[in-house]
């Protein structure tokens, strides 16, 4: 609890162009949660390279990243907004919390399996570990609240049960971190096959809405989409590509499935596409625009970001030092 009020923490990775499944999944429910917590929203740079990156573009993609947390809305001054890799704590914690996982655990993360079949030529440590270090942006915080998409749950699972496991040896030290799924856009599928989920990593560019697309490629993207053979705009199982479409355009407009149901009744798919792509768009204009302006500010940004990395850095340092002392590393002497 810092200045009366509970803490949140979230991050993304700063890897490949971030969708509408990125934005209504999580960056939006930040926004719109933001005011009642301590929050930190760290752009994971850290994370991202357990897949190579280009170290030029990783750092362009992770500096546009953090301009977006601020575009979608989160004041600086009152959201700690910073990059993972200028606080050593994460780093020195995930260590730590490394004793305390499993092999068995880390073993069954469907994200490890996934990326590790994806990126079969890099196999290596910090993918596996991947989830560690997660837990240490999370622990380190003393977080009470995790906003993520569902596919971060079995990865927020593993951060309660080493927190758990930990304090059952030393005592109190972490706070239990609770997840926060967001009522609507939790889970956005591709729109060219809405058995999987919308990502930044697939390959073919019409599954995904990237938050940069104009307008007509938006348009365009929801024209092509996938959908079923009822021809109906129904919110049902049988229909996961309508299902997908009305969950968009739920998301976006702040309608319920009900409503759009009947405000497309007996009309077909190809007016209802029409209107997704426009709700969308009128998502997308505003941030697009705050974005292009914010990046022309050089040196607001670079305020923030030096200002921002001190706060992390101060608070983190608490919770390592605390946990340095509970598994019997020794301080300096003083003098
Ligand atoms: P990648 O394809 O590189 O794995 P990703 O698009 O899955 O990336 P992440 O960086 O893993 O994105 O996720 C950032 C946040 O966005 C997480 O909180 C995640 O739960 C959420 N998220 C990602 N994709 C979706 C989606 N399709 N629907 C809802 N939320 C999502
Ligand atoms: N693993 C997450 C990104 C992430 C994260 C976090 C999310 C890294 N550390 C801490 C919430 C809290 C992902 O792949 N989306």
């Amino acid at each position: 609890m810092l200045d009366g009020k509970k803490t949140l923490f979230s991050g993304m990775q700063a890897t490949g162009n971030l969708t509408l499944g990125n934005y209504l999944g999580a960056l939006k429910n930040w926004v719109t949660i933001s005011d009642e917590y301590q929050t930190f929203f760290s752009v994971v740079d850290m994370h991202s390279i357990t897949v190579r990156q280009d170290p030029a573009e990783l750092r362009k993609r992770a500096r546009a990243l953090l301009t977006l947390y601020i575009a979608a809305g989160l004041d600086p001054e009152k959201n700690c907004i910073y990059y993972q890799s200028h606080v050593s704590g994460h780093a020195e914690l995930a260590w730590i919390l490394n004793c305390f996982t499993y092999m068995g655990e880390l073993n069954r993360m469907t994200q490890f399996k996934d990326k590790a079949a994806k990126h079969a030529d890099n196999i290596n440590a910090g993918l596996f570990t991947y989830p560690v270090l997660m837990a240490a942006d999370i622990l380190l915080y003393q977080a009470d609240v995790v906003p993520v998409g569902i596919d971060q749950m079995q990865h927020l699972e593993l951060t309660r049960d080493i927190a758990i496991r930990f304090n059952n040896i030393y005592g109190d030290v972490f706070t239990v971190p609770e997840a926060y799924i967001g009522k609507s856009g939790a889970r956005v599928m591709s729109l060219q096959d809405p058995a999987k989920k919308m990502s930044k990593s697939d390959e073919n560019p019409n599954g995904s809405i990237y938050l940069m697309d104009d307008p007509d490629t938006v348009m365009r993207k929801f024209k092509r989409a996938v959908t079923d053979s009822e021809a109906c705009v129904r919110y049902c199982d049988g229909q996961p590509g309508i299902h997908n479409l009305i969950d968009i355009y739920c998301a976006c407009t702040g309608k319920t499935p009900q409503e759009t149901e009947a405000e497309f009744d007996g009309r077909g798919y190809g007016d209802f596409k029409g209107a997704v792509g426009e709700a969308v768009v009128s998502v997308l204009k505003p941030l697009q625009a705050r974005f292009a302006d914010l990046s022309k500010n050089k040196d607001y940004l670079d305020g923030v970001i030096r200002e921002n990395a001190r706060k992390a850095q101060y608070f983190s340092a608490k919770t390592l030092r605390k946990v340095q002392k509970k598994v019997g590393f020794p301080e300096i002497p003083r003098g």
